[in-house]
């Protein structure tokens, strides 16, 4: 198979991790004598640096011209300790998203049995999580008309949905419950959201046409608490972008650390392939980051844009391998007596 993969390593870790995605990627295609072609762009505030725009036209243009895309995470220090700048990498990613059509953000949140002692959840719980999120990834607070006072002193970002953006979600994730245990959870705030009430109604009406589907809504707080709770009760979760957000980094808690959730966010084109997590740049450049979020996107990328599953299986079953030989990066290492040989994101990413 000959394929175009566009690689954006973005700000912070970013670079340090999809290195380790990109080699894995080279290395699929040497032992399935596939051939992948890569190019690299600029996104966030290394974008912002060399030309002012956090997704350059260069970048987007790479972009639709690719079968899929890599990408490592954008932020920087610098705009998150002064609001007030009004160019910030962010833009970069939440415009590519609109650009792409990529309306549907998967987040598997697969606990490996060697991680349950890196949960902050009790392990009997938890053994045997295995939770599909689709976060909605066009609409919402994120896309919403943003106001400041003249004085400043009162500010308001618009929630938005069109009934449409929530039908072609609300598809992917029925189509995907119909894969899986046929069950599906929807999150909201119906009690209080008018833009939530839109969500509900919507899915109620689609859920008719999958009457296989055991379809259940529940509001955005109780799922917060039941994710905790009984985190096995749910299978396929949908909901909108900021819930989606929120719900899956808490949820990475399940899974040991955000540094091993990957994600997929798909549309009607090019396929986006990235950890959760962001640039982290406390410890960028420190050797201190897992590179297995984005090892796990790669995997998805195989499976998901190239239907490659043989090698996506693959990559899952090393890494299962090499968290039973005891290795671990420090995120998932967990506590100072654990028996674990902890390795550098180099390390981790030579191994596998
Ligand atoms: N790899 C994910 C990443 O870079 N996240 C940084 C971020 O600010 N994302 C915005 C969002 O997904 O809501």
């Amino acid at each position: 198979m000959k394929k175009k993969i566009l690689v954006i390593p973005g700000d912070g870790i970013g670079p340090e991790v999809t290195t380790w995605g990109k080699a894995v990627l080279e290395k699929i295609a040497e032992l399935f004598g596939h051939e992948f072609e890569f190019d690299e762009a600029l996104m966030g505030h290394v974008a912002i640096e060399a030309t002012g725009n956090p997704l350059p036209d260069e970048t987007l243009k790479k972009a639709k011209q690719s079968d899929a895309i890599l990408f490592g995470a954008v932020g920087h220090a610098k705009y998150d300790n002064d609001p007030s700048l009004k160019v910030r990498p962010e833009q970069g990613l939440l415009k590519i998203r609109k650009e792409l059509g990529l309306y549907a953000n998967l987040r598997p949140i697969l606990l490996f049995d060697e991680l349950l002692d890196a949960s902050s959840i009790k392990p009997a719980i938890l053994k045997g999580t295995d939770i599909l999120f689709f976060r909605e990834l066009t609409g919402d607070v994120y896309f919403g008309e943003k106001i400041r006072s003249e004085d400043t002193n009162t500010a308001s970002d618009l929630m938005i949905y069109h009934r449409y953006e929530i039908e072609r979600i609300a598809h992917k994730a029925f189509a995907a419950a119909m894969q899986r245990s046929k069950r599906l959870c929807s999150v909201d705030k119906a009690n209080v959201l008018e833009s939530s009430r839109l969500w509900r109604e919507t899915v109620q009406r689609i859920a008719k046409e999958y009457p296989e589907v055991e379809t259940e809504h529940m509001f955005i707080d109780n799922a917060a608490m039941q994710l905790i709770k009984d985190p096995k009760r749910f299978d396929v979760v949908l909901t909108a972008n900021l819930f989606g957000d929120i719900l899956t980094d808490e949820a990475s808690q399940i899974a040991g650390s955000m540094g091993m959730l990957a994600s997929a966010s798909i549309g009607d084109g090019t396929g986006f392939f990235e950890p959760i997590h962001g640039s982290a740049h406390d410890i960028a450049g420190k050797d201190l980051a897992n590179p297995l979020a984005s090892i796990l996107s790669v995997a998805l990328m195989l499976e998901i844009s190239f239907g490659l599953k043989k090698e996506a299986q693959l990559i899952l079953t090393v890494i299962d391998q090499v968290l039973k030989e005891g290795f671990r990066t420090n995120d998932i290492a967990s506590d100072a007596t654990n028996p674990y040989q902890v390795l550098g994101t180099q390390e981790m990413g030579k191994l596998i």
